[in-house]
């Protein structure tokens, strides 16, 4: 088998597909067009590179087995147990962990093996509550998580900010074996020390969630949960540019004595995911996460988070000045939350007809939201893909205006429908595939990363 195999095998599996399966293939190619094509502002959101995607679609898809590197249950294991030593320490090494599981199959897989191996049915949970931009496996009440656990939710204060005092007050009076902190919709700083602090005053464990924010973690321009909380997650493809997929990770207290059975905390997590969550890994998403982990691990990308950040801002500017309402008044991470139904507007009308020029953002519910979850008042926008278009203050400027003209040239019909003139769709339209053509995705995200171990012979 040539060294080739890999391209050779990747190139006749589409050309096997397109004669085979022409209308698979066709909705394949259609949607990477429409990815290549469409401004997304999707917060959760990233663009994983055809390096990453190479990992994902080659042959260690096929390569079944149990357990971890050098204590598999099959044979056959000598390649993909380095692949996953390979990831392991690139994850530790790109977040300056001690311990790192990189087999959860998703970011909320990572948070409900911690906390089921963690906790007690019935434990109690204090989180962040959903409609205050919290995550559903934070405790929700349609998630397993508040069906398992007895959850307690903390909000945000008057100015939309995190509020500590009553992450306090509630932890005092509710004694929660685990606090949560991390967001799925908060654009400010999370004081990850803070939570600490309360949850070492209640004996509580502290679980930092920083799946949106992992990339600016990774850079350095948010500061990391890695030695404060005791157990960290993330998903992989949101600000990592990776594939679908979780890693758990820790510092400091990795050695740790877990509450029960004799463990470290590392250990527990360890047992948490295989055998007691998990069954198989992803041999090729294992692969794809090394990938995208060294990438992180580059100057390329921490210039990426940069220009994350720097869009996010400017992106919030430009709204304000047109009179919308940014929550929070601005952002410190990749994320902009605007109140659209102080003018009118529901968040899925603003979705939808952003959708319907070709911009991709979503719906939000917002601090006491009178709409229902799938209408929402709020929209959220996030700037990772835009920064990977390399757009800079003038692009940014042109999208803001983008959505301006369509939010202010709509009708509302209802919570759900709206009427918006041919002309300005088809304007909207040009003017994003015209934008799109000029600030195109990467092929690639970075110069190639430095192997960390084996070295490839030859
Ligand atoms: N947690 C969801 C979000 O933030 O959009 C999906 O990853």
């Amino acid at each position: 088998m040539g060294r080739d195999q890999l391209r050779a095998d990747a190139a006749s599996g589409v050309d096997q597909l397109q004669e085979t399966d022409p209308a698979l293939h066709w909705l394949l190619e259609r949607e990477q067009r429409r990815q290549h094509d469409v401004l997304a502002m999707i917060a959760s959101a990233s663009i994983a590179d055809a390096s990453v995607l190479a990992c994902e679609g080659s042959a260690s898809s096929n390569v079944t087995t149990e357990g971890y590197p050098g204590q598999r249950f099959h044979a056959g294991c000598e390649l993909v147990d380095q692949v996953e030593r390979l990831a392991v320490e690139r994850a530790k090494a790109a977040f300056s962990a001690s311990y790192a599981n990189v087999q959860p199959h998703s970011g909320s897989t990572a948070n409900q093996l911690v906390m089921a191996s963690l906790l007690e049915p019935g434990d109690v949970v204090l989180a962040l509550g959903l409609d205050a931009g919290g995550h559903l496996t934070h405790g929700a009440a349609a998630n397993w998580s508040g069906r398992f656990f007895s959850a307690v939710h903390y909000g945000l204060d008057e100015h939309g900010l995190l509020d500590y005092e009553q992450v306090a007050r509630l932890a005092r009076e509710h004694r929660p074996k685990l606090i949560v902190c991390g967001a799925s919709a908060y654009p400010r700083t999370i004081d990850f020390a803070r939570f600490r602090a309360i949850a070492d005053e209640v004996g509580a464990f502290l679980l930092a969630d920083i799946s949106h924010i992992a990339g600016l973690v990774v850079a350095g321009l948010h500061p990391s949960p890695i030695d404060v909380a005791h157990f960290t997650t993330t998903s992989t493809y949101k600000q990592l540019c990776g594939p679908r997929g979780g890693l758990v990770l820790m510092g400091r207290d990795a050695d740790a004595p877990a509450p029960r059975g004799g463990r470290t905390l590392s250990a527990m997590v360890q047992h948490a995911v295989f055998p007691y969550f998990q069954g198989t890994p992803r041999m090729n998403g294992v692969a794809a996460k090394a990938r995208a982990l060294a990438q992180v691990n580059t100057p390329g990308f921490r210039a990426l988070a940069r220009r994350i950040l720097d869009t996010a801002g400017f992106l919030a500017d430009g709204l304000a000045e047109r009179g919308w309402r940014v929550l929070t008044g601005g952002t410190n991470n990749h994320m902009v939350l605007v109140d659209v139904g102080v003018r009118g507007l529901t968040g899925l009308v603003a979705e939808r007809a952003l959708e319907s020029c070709g911009i991709i953002v979503n719906r939000n519910k917002i601090q006491g939201d009178p709409m229902p979850p799938t209408v929402g008042s709020g929209v959220r926008f996030g700037t990772n893909v835009l920064a990977q278009r390399g757009m800079d203050a003038e692009a940014i400027r042109r999208c803001v205006e983008l959505v301006d003209l369509v939010w202010t040239s709509l009708r509302v019909v209802g919570q759900r429908d709206f009427v918006l003139e041919e002309s300005v769709r088809t304007r909207v339209r040009a003017e994003v595939a015209a934008l799109c053509a000029r600030h195109p995705l990467p092929g690639r995200m970075d110069a190639p990363a430095v192997a960390l171990e084996p070295a490839p012979a030859g």
